[in-house]
């Protein structure tokens, strides 16, 4: 899973970026306005795996992955909005979600573009931008179609209409200020759509970037599921600290989780993830998996190879075999169960998986 951090500049997203990763790039209070991008990889934590791994002491113990990246450019300046160019287009386009930067924290030392401090306002500015460009986008492409509809062969020129058809029925939402992800998309839209790298159809979470002592209640109503408070620069301090001076100055301040686990847990609703195990002599292993996959389609995960030969999975919950105490005990009393094809994944099973090479 990739997540992007995006921001306008000097909102803390390099900051943002080592809290979530542990990183120690260096944050500036003066942006280079050049596209830059850091990319670092982390854990997913999961107590669940840590107590596998204590089970069943396999060599290693592999954690689910987020890659983030930190994508420095946007302006932030409103005068050039739905210009997001090129490589900045990209760079945002990659990512499975978008965690959307707001600057709370006031410091007269760290330069706002805007003269400002209103993290609502960045936030609003950044999803309008992401609509603008969108509009570009479908405008460029439906004169592009428009210019080839007339030539070309029979199946193409049907290609073309039903391309257009579709964009054309979603630049409504975009001028009413409906991201497109809000848009009801069959999958066969959304492959269609996906080529193109439209910035309202991604999932976003929301960042107010707080300053060190203020969890400041001026903008707790900006809160909501995928929006969050973070102390950015606090956090990334903590993140560089050993766990048990991390804990002490967590509890002093009063933040319950550390914002690298909020993110990431966020990051899991919004995007529909669940976790399953595999368990081997070599290794105990989380992976992801979107909710409502079948067992096949876990499997895929694992290995493609995996799911074109399943058979069936051999299936145990982590609670049960964590109240049975170990593998052989869920045996006897009969917690494993043999699933088929049809099996729905639920978070927290632990899959031996059959299949055929
Ligand atoms: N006081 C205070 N300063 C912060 C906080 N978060 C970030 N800063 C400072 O703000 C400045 C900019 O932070 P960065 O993390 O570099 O911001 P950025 O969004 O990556 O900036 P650009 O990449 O240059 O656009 C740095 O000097 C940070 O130390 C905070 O919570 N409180
Ligand atoms: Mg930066």
């Amino acid at each position: 899973m990739r997540i992007g951090i995006v921001g306008g500049p000097n909102s803390g997203k390099t900051t943002i970026f080592n809290a979530l990763t542990r990183s120690a790039t260096a944050a500036t209070a003066y942006s280079s306005g050049q596209l830059e991008v850091h990319t670092a990889v982390v854990d997913v934590p999961d107590a669940r795996l840590e107590f596998l791994a204590q089970m069943f002491a396999p060599r290693k113990a592999v954690f689910a992955q987020v890659t983030y990246n930190d994508i420095a450019g946007l302006t932030g300046d409103k005068g050039r909005a739905g210009q997001i160019g090129g490589p900045l287009l990209n760079a945002i386009a990659a990512n499975d979600a978008l965690l959307l930067v707001g600057r709370a924290f006031d410091d007269p030392n760290v330069p706002h573009p805007n003269d400002r401090i209103d993290p609502g306002a960045d936030l609003e500015a950044m999803e309008a931008d992401f609509l603008l460009n969108d509009m570009v986008t479908i405008d460029g492409r439906l004169e592009r179609i428009a210019a080839q509809r007339s030539r070309g062969p029979v199946e193409e020129r049907q290609r073309l209409a039903h391309e257009e058809a579709l964009l054309s029925r979603l630049y409504p939402y975009l001028e009413e200020g409906t991201p497109l992800r809000d848009a009801t998309l069959s999958p066969e839209e959304m492959k269609l759509l996906g080529g193109f790298g439209f910035l309202s159809l991604k999932p976003v979470l929301r960042v107010v970037n707080a300053g060190d002592d203020d969890e400041d209640d001026s903008y707790s109503h900006l809160l909501d599921d995928m929006t969050f408070f973070l102390r950015g620069r606090l956090e990334a301090e903590i993140a560089q600290m050993a766990p048990e001076e991390a804990g002490e100055f967590l509890v002093e301040f009063g933040i319950a989780e550390q914002g690298l686990n909020r993110a990431i847990r966020r990051c899991y609703r919004l995007l529909g993830l669940i976790s399953f195990f595999t368990i081997g002599d070599n290794e105990v292993r989380a992976w992801a998996v979107s909710a409502g996959s079948n067992a096949p389609e876990a499997a895929g995960v694992v290995h493609t190879d995996m799911q074109k030969g399943f058979i069936r999975a051999e299936t145990v919950h982590f609670d049960s075999l964590k109240d049975a105490g170990s593998m052989a005990a869920a045996r006897n009393q009969g917690l494993l169960r043999l699933e088929g094809k049809e099996y729905l994944v639920q978070d927290g099973d632990i899959l031996n998986i059959r299949f055929n090479v």
